[in-house]
C-alpha cells in the first residue's frame, strides 16, 4: 500500500495524523537528530521537508540522515523545483489553487515533470490553499499570490471543491509558516464538509490546544514547523492530541 492509500484508509477509520515540517534552513544537524529521535518516540506520522526559500545546502544531507535513521514517511513539501530529491518517499505536488499565478498552478510542474517521472517518488497531487493569517508570510510573498481572506469560508470551500473536481488527491490549507493566526475553525469545518478528500491544516499551530482545535474542526493531518524549531518538547505534546494517542 502506498502512503496515500494508507492515509485514505486511516482517515476513513477516523484516525488523525501529525506531520512535523522540517525547514532545512532552520535546523543544525544536532537539532535534526533530536527532532527525529523525539518524533520516533512520539509516533509522528510524517516528516514534511521544504521551505519557501532555502539558502543553506543541507537538504540532501538531512534527507539521507532521516531515511537512514527513521521509518517515518518523508514527503517533500517543495517551495520550488530545486527542492526535489529522489531519496524522499514522496512529494506533495502542490498546485496553488487559492492563487492566480499560472507559474504556481502549472508552470513549475511542467519543468519538474520529467524529473518526477524518472524518480521513484510517490507523487501526491495536492490542492494548496493559502489563507490570510494576520501578516504577510514568506509563502504569500514568494508565490506572488493573494491568500483567501480568513472570514471567507465560502471562497475556501468552493476552491477546495474545485480542486477536488480537478483531480487533486489532498487539500492543504496553510496560513503560512509562522502565521500570527492559524486557519480558523469555521473555515476548516466548512471545507471538510464540502469535500471527500483528506484535509491538511498548517501554519501558526503553536500549541497542543490549537492542534486539538484543528483536529476537532475536521483536519485529518495537522502540520507543525515553526513552533517545534523553538520547543522540541512540543512534538510529544501535540502527538498526544490525536484521539486515542494512536501510532505510538
Ligand atoms: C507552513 O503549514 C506549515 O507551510 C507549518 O507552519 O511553521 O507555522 O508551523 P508553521
Amino acid at each position: 500500500m502506498n502512503h496515500y492509500q494508507k492515509l485514505l484508509t486511516d482517515v476513513s477509520a477516523g484516525k488523525k495524523k501529525f506531520a512535523v515540517l522540517i525547514d532545512p534552513d532552520k535546523y543544525t544537524m544536532a537539532y535534526l537528530e533530536e527532532v527525529v529521535r523525539l518524533s520516533m518516540d512520539a509516533g509522528v506520522d510524517y516528516f514534511f521537508l521544504g521551505g519557501s526559500l532555502l539558502i543553506k545546502d543541507s537538504m540532501d544531507l538531512f534527507i539521507s540522515y532521516i531515511k537512514d535513521t527513521s521509518a517515518i514517511p518523508l514527503l517533500l513539501f517543495p517551495g520550488n523545483n530545486i527542492q526535489l530529491n529522489n531519496q524522499a518517499d514522496g512529494i506533495l505536488l502542490l498546485s496553488l489553487i487559492s492563487g492566480r499565478n499560472p507559474d504556481m498552478l502549472i508552470g513549475r510542474h511542467v519543468i519538474s515533470a520529467p524529473y518526477l517521472k524518472a524518480s521513484k517518488l510517490e507523487i501526491i497531487p495536492t490542492g494548496y490553499m493559502l489563507i490570510e493569517s494576520g501578516r504577510t508570510t514568506a509563502v504569500t510573498y514568494m508565490s506572488n499570490t493573494l491568500p483567501i481572506p480568513s472570514h471567507k469560508t465560502d471562497i475556501a470551500s468552493c476552491t477546495a471543491l474545485a480542486g477536488e473536481m480537478l483531480g487533486m488527491k489532498l487539500i492543504y490549507m496553510d496560513a503560512g509558516s509562522g502565521a500570527e493566526n492559524p486557519v480558523p475553525a469555521p473555515m476548516i469545518r466548512k471545507v471538510k464538509d464540502s469535500i471527500a478528500l483528506p484535509l491538511i491544516i498548517g501554519g501558526g499551530i503553536t500549541t497542543p490546544d490549537l492542534a486539538r482545535k484543528a483536529f476537532d474542526a475536521g483536519a485529518d493531518v495537522v502540520v507543525v514547523g515553526n513552533a517545534i524549531e523553538n520547543d522540541p518538547g512540543l512534538i510529544a505534546r501535540i502527538a498526544e492530541t490525536r484521539p486515542f494517542g494512536q501510532n505510538k
